[in-house]
C-alpha cells in the first residue's frame, strides 16, 4: 500500500501523532522496532489511514519520493541507530524528521552529516504530551527552509490551532527547532515551579485549604494568568484519592522527577552567558525535592521560624496572584533572552513573536499571556528583553510590590520560594541597582592583579593594595 508519511517509533508519542495524521486524511505508515507495539496499536486503534509495517524496507517502499519519515524514538543513541538503518534505504531529497526531545547539538551534527548525503533532516520539537500529539501539538521544526515546504502541509494540519492559525512554524536552520523546544521546556519548569511556590504561600502562609485554592485558581484562570497549567492545577486541588479518603494532592510524595530538558536549558544558558536563573532555580528545586530522607531527618535539627500570618487572607491571595504574574513575566523574559542570544550565536534568525504565537495552543505553557508576548515582539522585533516592552514594564511596575511582599512573608515563615526569589533578584539587578561587582573587582585585583575599570576615567587600572590593619 502507498503511504504519504512514515512514522518510526510507535510508543505514546509516535502512535498519537500517527493517529492524528491519519485523522487528517494522510496515509500513514507505522513501524516500531518491537513488532508487538505495532500489533497492539492496530488492535486497539484500527484506522483506515494507518498502515502497519513490520519491515523498515517495506515502509520505505510504500512512499513516493521525496519520502518523509518522522522518527519518534527515545532521544539519544536510539535516534542515531534508526538513522543508520534508514539512510541506506533512502534517496537524495528524502526527508527525515526527528520529533523527539533530542539535544540540539546532536541535531546540528545529524543535519550536517545527512545533508552531505542529500537527505533533509528536520529537528522537530513537539510539545503537548500524549494528548497534544493526538489532537494537536505545538510543533517547532528546524532544518532546510526550502525543503520545509514538503512537510509543512502535514505538520500544519496536525498542529493545534490558536485563533485559526496552526501552532507550527519553521523555526530556522539545523538545531533551531530543538533549541526552541528545549527553552520551551525550561520555561515550563520555571512556570510550574512558580505555581508550586504560589501554592506553598497560599497553603502555609495564607492557611488556604485545597478546596479554597481550587476556587482561587479557577478565578485566576479567568484573569491575566489564564493558562493550561493554572487550569489543570485548579482541577488537581479538587481531585479525590482512589486509594484513601484524602485529597490526592496531599497523598503525593513531595519529590519531583525530571528528564533533563530543563537542565539542558540551564547548562546552555551558562555557556551562552545568559541569566535564566529562574529556570535554574526550578531545576535546583527539583533536585532538593529528591532529598526525601535527608529533608525528613533534618526536620528535628533546625529551629522553625515563628509563624506570621497575613492580616487579611483575601488581600494576601491577591498579592500572591500579582506576585506570581510578575514573576512569570520575568521567567519568560529570561527564556526569550536566551533564545535571542542563541539566535545570534548560531545564526538562526529566530522570530520571537512567531515562537510565542505557536506556544498559544497545544503545548504545556499555552496561555493567553503569549498573545501579549507576540504583540511585544511584533511592535518591536529588536526588543532585547521582554521586561522593557511598555505593556510588560507597566505590569512589572504594578506587580513588583506584591512580589516583594509575598517573598518577605515566605522568608519570614520559612517557606522556600527559589524561583520567585530569583525573579526579584533579576529584576533588581536589571533595574540598575548596585550588584556589588565593584567589591568583587577590588578583591580580584587585590589577590590576582586582574585590574578594574573606574567610574571616572577610561582604561584598566591596577592598584598596589596596602591592606593595612586597623
Ligand atoms: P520513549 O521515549 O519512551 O521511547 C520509546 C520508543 O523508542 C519505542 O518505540 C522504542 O521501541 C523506541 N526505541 C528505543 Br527505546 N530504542 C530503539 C532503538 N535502538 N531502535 C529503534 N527504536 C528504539 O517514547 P515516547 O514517550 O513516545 O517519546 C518519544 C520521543 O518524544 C522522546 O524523545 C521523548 O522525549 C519525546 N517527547 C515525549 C513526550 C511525552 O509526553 N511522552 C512529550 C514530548 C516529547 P521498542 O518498542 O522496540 O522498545
Amino acid at each position: 500500500q502507498k503511504t504519504d508519511f512514515g512514522i518510526i517509533g510507535l510508543a505514546v508519542m509516535g502512535r498519537s501523532l500517527a493517529l492524528n495524521m491519519a485523522d487528517h486524511g494522510f496515509k500513514v505508515g507505522g513501524y516500531n522496532r518491537s513488532r508487538m507495539v505495532t500489533e497492539d496499536l492496530v488492535k486497539e486503534h484500527p484506522h483506515e489511514n494507518f498502515i502497519p509495517f513490520y519491515e523498515l524496507e517495506e515502509l520505505v517502499r510504500s512512499q513516493e519520493r521525496p519520502r518523509k519519515f518522522l522518527i519518534m524514538v527515545k532521544a539519544g543513541k536510539p535516534v542515531d541507530l534508526v538513522i543508520d538503518q534508514l539512510v541506506p534505504l533512502l534517496d537524495e531529497g528524502d526527508m527525515i524528521l526527528d520529533g523527539g526531545n533530542s539535544f540540539f547539538e546532536d541535531t546540528i551534527r545529524r543535519e550536517k552529516s545527512l545533508k552531505e548525503k542529500g537527505i533533509n533532516y528536520f529537528g522537530t520539537g513537539v510539545s503537548g504530551g500524549e494528548k497534544g500529539a493526538r489532537f494537536g501539538p505545538s510543533i517547532m521544526p528546524g532544518g532546510d527552509m526550502e525543503a520545509y515546504g514538503h512537510v509543512a502541509p502535514v505538520l500544519e494540519a496536525i498542529a493545534a490551532k490558536a485563533q485559526g492559525e496552526p501552532c507550527c512554524a519553521y523555526m530556522g536552520p539545523d538545531g533551531a527547532g530543538h533549541y526552541v523546544k528545549m527553552v520551551h521546556n525550561g520555561i515550563e519548569y520555571a512556570d510550574m515551579q512558580l505555581i508550586a511556590e504560589a501554592y506553598l504561600l497560599l497553603k502555609y502562609v495564607g492557611g488556604c485549604s485545597n478546596r479554597e485554592m481550587a476556587d482561587i485558581f479557577d478565578e485566576w484562570n479567568r484573569m491575566e494568568l489564564k493558562s493550561y497549567l493554572i487550569g489543570i492545577t485548579a482541577g488537581i486541588f479538587r481531585e479525590k484519592d482512589d486509594l484513601s479518603d484524602q485529597e490526592l494532592l496531599d497523598m503525593i510524595l513531595d519529590s519531583a522527577g525530571q528528564k533533563g530538558t530543563g537542565r539542558w536549558t540551564s547548562l546552555e544558558s551558562l555557556k551562552q552567558g545568559v541569566n535564566v536563573s529562574m529556570i535554574t532555580a526550578a531545576c535546583n528545586a527539583r533536585i532538593m525535592s529528591n532529598r526525601v530522607d535527608p529533608r525528613k531527618a533534618a526536620q528535628s535539627l533546625f529551629v522553625s521560624p515563628e509563624k506570621k500570618q497575613p492580616a487579611d487572607k483575601k488581600a494576601f491571595g491577591e498579592q500572591v496572584r500579582n506576585g506570581l504574574y510578575t514573576a512569570k513575566i520575568i521567567a519568560y523574559a529570561q527564556g526569550f533572552e536566551l533564545l535571542a542570544h542563541a539566535s545570534g550565536e548560531y545564526g538562526w534568525n529566530l522570530d520571537y513573536g512567531r515562537i510565542a504565537a505557536i506556544f498559544r495552543a497545544g503545548c504545556i505553557i499555552q496561555a493567553d499571556f503569549l498573545d501579549d508576548i507576540t504583540h511585544a515582539f511584533e511592535k518591536n522585533p529588536g526588543l532585547t528583553n521582554l521586561m522593557l516592552d511598555p505593556f510588560f514594564l507597566e505590569k512589572i511596575n504594578a506587580g513588583q510590590e506584591s512580589l516583594r511582599h509575598i517573598l518577605a512573608m515566605a522568608i519570614i515563615n520559612g517557606i522556600p520560594v527559589p524561583a520567585m526569589s530569583q525573579a526579584a533578584a533579576y529584576l533588581d539587578a536589571s533595574r540598575g541597582m548596585p550588584v556589588g561587582a565593584n567589591l568583587i573587582q577590588a578583591q580580584r585585583d587585590c589577590f590576582g592583579a586582574h585590574t578594574y575599570e573606574r567610574i571616572d576615567r577610561e582604561g584598566n587600572f591596577h592598584h598596589e593594595w596596602r591592606l593595612t590593619d586597623a
